[in-house]
């Protein structure tokens, strides 16, 4: 069984992060470890919520993993709680990355043109430099402007406009770009690659469902993760990846009574975890 590591906070309740991807990675058959960045009572959506930081945490786990022998076939980051987590991080990869494995950095920072509570420009920028890292990104529109000092567009993008930010992201470091949220004005929404040492690019659109989704790009990172753990091409992950989102999504809006702080991913987690048998 392969074994994936990954990094980003609990939060307890609202759908997100770790409780969101030890499940998806579990479904895809894969050993899920975890480092947790910090626990709060709720993601930071809610009105209120607590942060116990665990940085300090960071360091001695990792050398326990390292005394002990221990590999992972992948490391998967996701919300950071501070700047000296991501210099922890860069060691810790570079003690366990090798040709082998990969990296893969989901620079979570904001949605919708605006940063989370806690974040502001210089935390971004200190993530474009852990992107540099990576052999995989999955920034969406909002995280990708912040971290190219560039003005948030939310739709009617052009072709032109994708390939170049595809690149001015390739340019942080990573080998392949996924960036979420592309829309050109068709009632769609959807992914656009770019594998910067082939040279290559490709979109996946699908339907735009209306609203704001918490928790869905953490859907979809742990989703990606999983599929390209699985041997997956990265075109078959993201196609894997955006259709579980999205269907996620659509057993959320059916429900008159959810509460909107994370989607129903749990009602699609059989459908996802069939595509690994
Ligand atoms: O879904 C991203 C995320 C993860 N973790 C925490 C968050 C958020 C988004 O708001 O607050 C704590």
């Amino acid at each position: 069984m392969k074994r994936i590591l990954t990094i980003q906070d609990v939060s307890c309740v609202g759908k997100c992060s770790l409780t969101v991807a030890l499940p998806i990675i579990s479904a895809a058959q894969i050993e899920a470890c975890v480092l947790p960045t910090a626990v709060l009572s709720t993601h930071t959506r809610f009105q209120r919520y607590t942060f116990a930081d665990l940085t300090d945490e960071i360091e001695p786990t990792m050398n326990v993993w390292k005394a002990e022998g221990i590999t992972f076939d992948g490391v998967y980051t996701g919300y950071l709680g501070s700047f000296r987590q991501m210099e922890l991080i860069e060691k810790l990869v570079r003690e366990f990355k090798t040709e082998d494995n990969f990296f893969f950095v989901d620079p979570v920072l904001g949605d919708g043109g605006a940063l989370y509570a806690r974040f502001d420009q210089k935390f971004a920028d200190r993530m474009a430099e852990l992107c540099a890292y990576a052999d995989v990104i999955s920034p969406n529109l909002t995280e990708a402007s912040f971290m190219l000092h560039k003005p948030f567009q939310e739709k009617g993008h052009t072709e032109a406009y994708v390939r170049t930010t595809l690149e001015e992201l390739a340019a942080l470091g990573p080998k392949i770009v996924l960036l979420k949220g592309i829309d050109y004005g068709d009632g769609r929404v959807g992914v656009a690659t770019y594998d910067s040492r082939r040279n290559e690019y490709s979109a996946y659109f699908h339907e735009r469902i209306p609203g704001a989704f918490h928790g869905t790009g953490d859907i979809f990172a742990s989703a990606v993760v999983a599929a390209i753990t699985r041997e997956r091409s990265i075109a078959d992950a993201v196609k894997i990846a955006a259709d579980f989102t999205l269907d996620s999504i659509r057993r959320t809006v059916v429900n008159p009574n959810a509460r909107n702080y994370g989607v129903d991913f749990e009602s699609a987690l059989f459908d996802f975890a069939r595509k690994f048998l």
